[in-house]
């Protein structure tokens, strides 16, 4: 049996009440770049399912590229250097860019830990008329870290991962992002729901 994804993420199980996007003004854009970047176990992927569901539910499509998944099926060929990551972050924006103009909505959810691949990203969307929101997925440390919905906090502290985000790597909060949701004191629903009222 496939795991819950908020079970996963150690968040409140999502109930049946997804967001209503009905006459919210994301149905009137044809397509899209919604970009949620945050630290492992922050909620990301199970925030990217919600909007989904609920973009699929008046119609619309949405397509997820999530850092896990990407990376397993790119034959894990790049690491967590600063380097490799910025590649990640590169391939998945130019990914997420073919999708959009196709006329999807797309989430990438992904750690994304530097600043300037993720301005990077936003400039070739900007280049090319794609909207494009950059979410930040806040969620303190400590929160995250106990969440440990994968056990790799516990093995990072160990010492038996090395470069992991927040523990011995760096994590660049965003800026200047469209949004802020904070996933330790909302649902998962309410950060849905103001992710998708943008
Ligand atoms: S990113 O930094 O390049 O954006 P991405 O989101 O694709 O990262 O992948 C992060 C996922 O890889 C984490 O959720 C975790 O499951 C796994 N992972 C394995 N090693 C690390 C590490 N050193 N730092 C962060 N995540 C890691």
């Amino acid at each position: 049996m496939r795991p819950d994804p908020a079970v996963t993420y150690g968040m409140t199980k999502p109930d049946q009440n997804l967001p209503d996007v009905s006459g919210m003004s994301i149905l009137s854009r044809s397509g899209g770049l919604i970009w949620l970047t945050g630290l492992s176990g922050a909620g990301k992927t199970t925030l990217s399912r919600l909007i989904q569901k609920a973009l699929a539910l008046q119609g619309v499509r949405c397509e997820l590229l999530d850092g896990d998944i990407v990376r397993a099926r790119s034959a894990k060929v790049l690491g967590f250097s600063r380097h490799d990551r910025d590649e990640n972050v590169r391939r998945m924006g130019e990914a997420a860019l073919e999708l959009a103009q196709s006329g999807a909505w797309v989430v990438v959810a992904a750690i994304s830990p530097y600043r300037r691949a993720r301005t990077q990203v936003r400039e070739l969307m900007a280049s090319r008329g794609v909207p494009f929101l950059e979410v930040y997925v806040r969620c303190p440390l400590e929160v995250a870290e106990q969440r440990d919905p994968k056990g790799l906090y516990k093995l990072a502290r160990a010492g038996q991962i090395s470069q992991f985000t927040g523990v011995s790597d760096p994590y660049e909060e965003p800026s200047q992002p469209d949004l802020i949701v904070d996933t330790a004191h909302q649902s998962p629903e309410a950060c849905a729901a103001a992710i998708l009222s943008l």
